[in-house]
């Protein structure tokens, strides 16, 4: 990869990227083969260990893919996993204030109060690197504060403003639930998108959403969202298998 994710974020490139649900690297495999962008593997809402995450990741830094991790919690110690196994970068749900956007910052970065330095992990080369080449390799770690609560959406100035916060990611459907809607249609999660998006643009980071499919992500980017994960990799199977089962249910009976 000439150029890493976070350039092509930080210039405001269209990017693709996909949840992926199953802990099986043989699904980075697969997925590396497609053209997307990127992939996000869910420790959020998917049952990956910290075995599974591991494997993963030494798939897509061997197939040199481009792999995030939405972390289950932004705490330092999963950050500090999903890093040293490899990632590409970290999205960390619910951030919802200045303050907490400033501590994932931190724990995604090395320093005094940010992540645990080791020069033996994945990331860092398994000790073979020296230490001021591994520190600089830093620059090149994504950061995503998701934005699901309307607190996070009113200290989106400050959220989208931390150095070090790549980009700024909506979450429709818990902000949706937070908003007491029960879909991802409600005049309150349009206006904290504009909202979002304005800031994300006056501060320099990406603006960035999930969609559920394509159609979806072409009306987002007219409203400015660069970076996009379109469902997941369940999504696409399914969809897939429907599309067989109905083609050859369809299929004439005669002849049998
Ligand atoms: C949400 O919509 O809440 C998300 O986290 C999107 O992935
Ligand atoms: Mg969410």
């Amino acid at each position: 990869m000439t150029e890493t994710l976070r350039a092509r974020m930080r210039r405001g490139d269209i990017l693709a990227g996909t949840f992926v649900k199953t802990p099986a690297h043989e699904m980075v495999e697969v997925l590396a083969m497609s053209g997307l962008d990127f992939i996000a593997l869910d420790a959020e809402h998917a049952p990956f260990d910290r075995g599974r995450l591991d494997a993963c990741l030494a798939v897509a830094r061997a197939l040199d893919f481009p792999t995030l991790v939405r972390v289950p919690a932004g705490t330092p110690d999963e950050i500090l996993k999903a890093l040293d196994s490899g990632a590409t970068g970290v999205v960390v749900p619910h951030v919802d204030s200045a303050e907490k956007a400033a501590n994932v910052a931190r724990w995604s970065r090395f320093g005094h109060g940010g992540r645990g330095f080791a020069g033996s992990t994945r990331w860092a080369g398994f000790a073979s690197k020296p230490m001021a080449e591994v520190l600089k390799l830093t620059e090149d770690t994504v950061v995503i504060a998701q934005i699901e609560e309307p607190e996070g959406v009113a200290a989106i100035d400050a959220i989208a403003g931390t150095e070090g916060i790549d980009g700024v990611f909506i979450g429709p459907a818990d902000l949706s639930v937070c908003y007491g809607a029960t879909d991802m249609n409600s005049p309150d999660l349009k206006d904290a998108m504009r909202r979002v998006g304005a800031a994300a643009n006056a501060k320099g980071a990406a603006y960035v959403t999930f969609a559920p499919n394509t159609a979806s992500a072409r009306e987002l980017s007219a409203i400015g969202v660069t970076m996009f994960f379109i469902a997941s990799e369940h999504a696409f199977m399914l969809a897939g298998a429907r599309q067989v089962a109905a083609d050859l249910h369809e299929l004439p009976e005669e002849g049998r």
